[in-house]
């Protein structure tokens, strides 16, 4: 079939026609729920089992400006190989493929709706006890088995070639390492932290260091990122998590997904700031997200070793010290990704619901300033990084610094 975007009663039509998916005869519905920035996704139900499926449509542009941003319909393909090989690692933490059409640009997948938007859960004060081991575990199987040390050379090679993604590629370099440092019209800040934002446009030192993160992204094939790990990107309940929507999926730098989280967890501790008028309160929530941000990075890191130990075939890595200096790399690596990652939510195209709860502007500027200041500390300050309390670290002596000198004006 050609490709069209499909109405809600074409989704139906369309699951009906695939073999054994509902019984013949099987009454659905069907509900377009998409609040992304690019897709059409059908939330389709059999209420007489209780039985359901999402499908998930990508529309050649992106949905989040308009058909004036064309943009490839291959993500849909991407996408489901993604999900297919990190389904291979970790089953219960993906979403099962059942069905994908290139035509269509199309994938029929499991339906996680008993699960909630994790950045949801977040800005509502939830906390997910088990959430550092389940990240930390789709971490750590997808990037060691998708990278040279855990996948054979000719089947990694194989897999670079599958998901060179140029167009979303793009996306990311403009988006997350070129506009939001330069006044570039994709930019949508808030008016009152332009004094902060214009400083950043002229800070020549952090501007080198995006460069250098942004020279990785461009070159380094590393392993299969997800390629767009933030918290939107994450279903979850108290007891389970499903990482979806891999469509920036492509080879690249390790630290890149691992900083997608930690930053996400970042942007909602500033959110903090107009999200939670209760100090007490506030304070503790903060503390429980910088013990995750530790426990994301302590538990990839110690089952990648693991799987390193345990099955790296590649001979170079057992030479003596590299495995300590890869991982040393890797933790700066992904604090200066994360930073990238902050800074971009703040002043560029695409916001976080984060900040942008926030009504009151005067508030949701102080959240946003404090904000900048994390992004730029990790990206400065990634070079002194060993461990995962360094991050916690600058988190905190920015945060104290902030306050002390709001108090101070
Ligand atoms: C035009 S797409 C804007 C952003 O949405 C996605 O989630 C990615 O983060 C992308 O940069
Ligand atoms: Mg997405």
């Amino acid at each position: 079939m050609a490709y069209r975007a499909l109405s809600e009663q074409e989704a139906v039509e369309y699951v009906k026609a695939i073999p054994d998916l509902f019984s013949e005869g099987a009454e659905l519905t069907s509900r377009e729920i998409g609040d992304g920035n690019l897709n059409l996704v059908f939330d389709i139900q059999e209420p007489a089992t209780g039985k359901s499926v999402i499908v998930k449509q990508a529309l050649p542009f992106a949905r989040v400006v308009g058909e004036s941003w064309p943009l490839t319909i291959d993500r849909a393909r991407i996408e489901s190989e993604a999900l297919r090989i990190q389904h291979k690692y970790v089953p219960d933490l993906v979403p099962q493929v059942y069905h994908f059409d290139g035509e269509l640009a199309l994938t029929v997948m499991e339906n996680v709706g008993d699960h909630i938007i994790m950045r949801k859960g977040l800005i509502e004060g939830k906390r997910y006890p088990l959430f550092a081991k389940q990240i930390g575990r789709f971490l750590a199987q997808t990037l060691f088995f998708t990278s040279d040390l855990g996948a054979h050379p000719y089947d990694k090679k194989a897999l670079v070639g599958t998901f060179i993604n140029p167009e979303l590629c793009k996306i990311t370099e403009d988006l997350v390492f070129t506009d939001p440092y330069e006044n570039a019209p994709t930019n949508d800040f808030n008016p009152l932290i332009r004094r902060e934002v214009e400083a950043i446009w002229n800070n020549r030192p952090l501007k080198l260091e995006i460069a250098k993160l942004k020279y990785d992204f461009l070159t380094r094939s590393e392993a299969l990122l997800h390629g767009d790990l933030h918290t939107g990107s994450i279903f979850i309940t108290e007891n389970s998590l499903k990482a979806i929507d891999p469509e920036f999926a492509y080879y690249g730098p390790i630290g890149f997904d691992i900083g997608a989280v930690i930053a996400n967890l970042l942007l909602n501790y500033a959110g903090q700031h107009g999200l939670q008028k209760d100090q007490g309160e506030r304070e503790a929530y903060r503390e429980y997200l910088l013990e995750t941000v530790e426990d994301v990075w302590n538990e990839f890191v110690s089952q990648f070793v693991q799987l390193w130990h345990k099955h790296a075939k590649e001979r170079s890595a057992h030479v003596e010290g590299l495995w300590q200096s890869y991982v040393k790399r890797l933790i700066q690596d992904t604090a200066g990704y994360a930073g990238c990652k902050i800074l971009r939510r703040v002043i560029g195209l695409a916001g976080v619901a984060d900040l942008n709860a926030i009504e009151d502007d005067q508030t949701r500027a102080e959240a946003e300033r404090l904000a900048l200041s994390i992004g730029e500390a990790l990206i400065l300050g990634r070079g002194g990084i060993d461990e995962s309390t360094d991050i916690t670290d600058i988190v905190r002596t920015v945060t104290e610094r902030y306050y002390q000198e709001a108090t101070t004006v």
